[in-house]
């Protein structure tokens, strides 16, 4: 058998070979088998020893030609199992974003939450800013520059909190007012929502923390008629056009005069039931002029600005909103009972 006929034959095997290898691996094993050191390629140099010596140039050349092709297929079949691989691996790790998937357990909003949104939404379409304070308040903003003097019973440590002798927990959200209105000038329109402290006992309509939204505005030539026009602005937003508001005379010592507001029933519209016991009417909030000696106080002077004020009680507006007939279910946290409002 001829020298050419060995590479030709070893060179076609070899190629069968590597044709068949399905895996890296086999491609390692078949570099050992055909071009290593005891390869079958290789095993050709040895027997050049037989060959004539004329010959061997050419037949040296043959098979270095032989091992350059070889090589050469192997560096493509590495790259075509390379590919294969990667694909394959692409394939596997393909993620369908459109896979539906169980729901995550999502918690819900509390109720007092989505009153608070739906009665700030209002003031902001109105051209109210919302502004926050802190919680634990000096005593003289919380009473002295809202015209609460010393002597007088809100100041009792039995409705109010002292953390020491000038410092509260704040009663309402006026004191946020108050440095507001020290720190700007008018005009001033403002919405202040918040937690208040007020030492009462826990029952159905009361707790010792709760949550106020009150409004300011202060400019030239504001009247009871922009407090009446604001607050039914607010009723009609919040309850529909055929809710009306109805003042009552009332005492606030930062407000005078001071009105106590009534909404038309929402339940009956009006015309008497259980919510309204009878009357047609549900207070709701209280209101008033703001105090010359408040502006005062605050350094803003009572000849040239006038403004109004309303507070409204957050707890007692949703649980009109959704007939809850307790206060305490606002602040137990109770999953069964927060669950009901989406
Ligand atoms: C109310 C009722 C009436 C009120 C007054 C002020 C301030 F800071 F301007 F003096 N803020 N809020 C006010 C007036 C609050 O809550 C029932």
């Amino acid at each position: 058998m001829s020298m050419q006929e060995d590479i030709r034959r070893i060179r076609e095997e070899a190629a069968q070979a590597l044709a068949d290898a399905g895996s890296l691996n086999d491609l390692a094993q078949w570099r050992v088998a055909v071009l290593g050191k005891k390869g079958s390629l290789t095993g050709l140099l040895r027997g050049m020893g037989q060959v004539d010596p004329a010959l061997r140039p050419q037949v040296g050349q043959w098979i270095n030609a032989a091992r350059e092709e070889l090589e050469g297929q192997l560096a493509r079949r590495e790259d075509a199992l390379k590919r294969e691989a990667r694909a394959h691996q692409l394939m596997e790790e393909t993620i369908d974003v459109t896979e539906p998937r169980p729901l995550p357990r999502v918690g819900t909003q509390h109720p007092n939450t989505m009153v608070l949104d739906q009665v700030l939404d209002c003031f902001i379409g109105l051209g109210f800013e919302v502004v926050e304070g802190p919680q634990v308040e000096l005593d003289h903003y919380n009473f002295e520059l809202l015209n609460i003097p010393k002597n007088h019973p809100a100041r009792d440590a039995q409705d109010t909190f002292y953390v020491d002798d000038n410092v509260v927990l704040r009663t309402h959200t006026s004191p946020v007012q108050a440095r507001v209105m020290l720190s700007r000038k008018p005009p001033i329109r403002i919405v202040c929502p918040g937690r208040v402290f007020r030492a009462d006992e826990v029952d159905a309509t009361h707790s010792p923390v709760f949550h106020q939204i009150e409004g300011l505005v202060i400019d030239r030539d504001i009247t009871m008629g922009d407090l009446k026009g604001t607050l039914d602005a607010f009723a009609h937003r919040l309850y529909g056009a055929d809710i009306q508001t109805r003042f009552r005379p009332s005492f606030f010592p930062f407000t005078e005069p001071s009105a106590e507001v009534d909404l038309t029933c929402f339940n009956c519209r009006g015309t008497g039931c259980r919510v309204c016991k009878g009357t047609g009417w549900i207070e709701v909030l209280g209101s008033g002029m703001v105090n010359p000696k408040v502006l005062e106080m605050c350094g803003i002077d009572p000849t040239v600005y006038s403004g109004f004020a309303f507070g409204i009680g957050l707890e007692r507006i949703t649980m009109l909103r959704y007939g809850i007939p307790d206060m305490r279910l606002l602040f137990e946290g109770d999953e069964r009972f927060l669950r009901q409002f989406r």
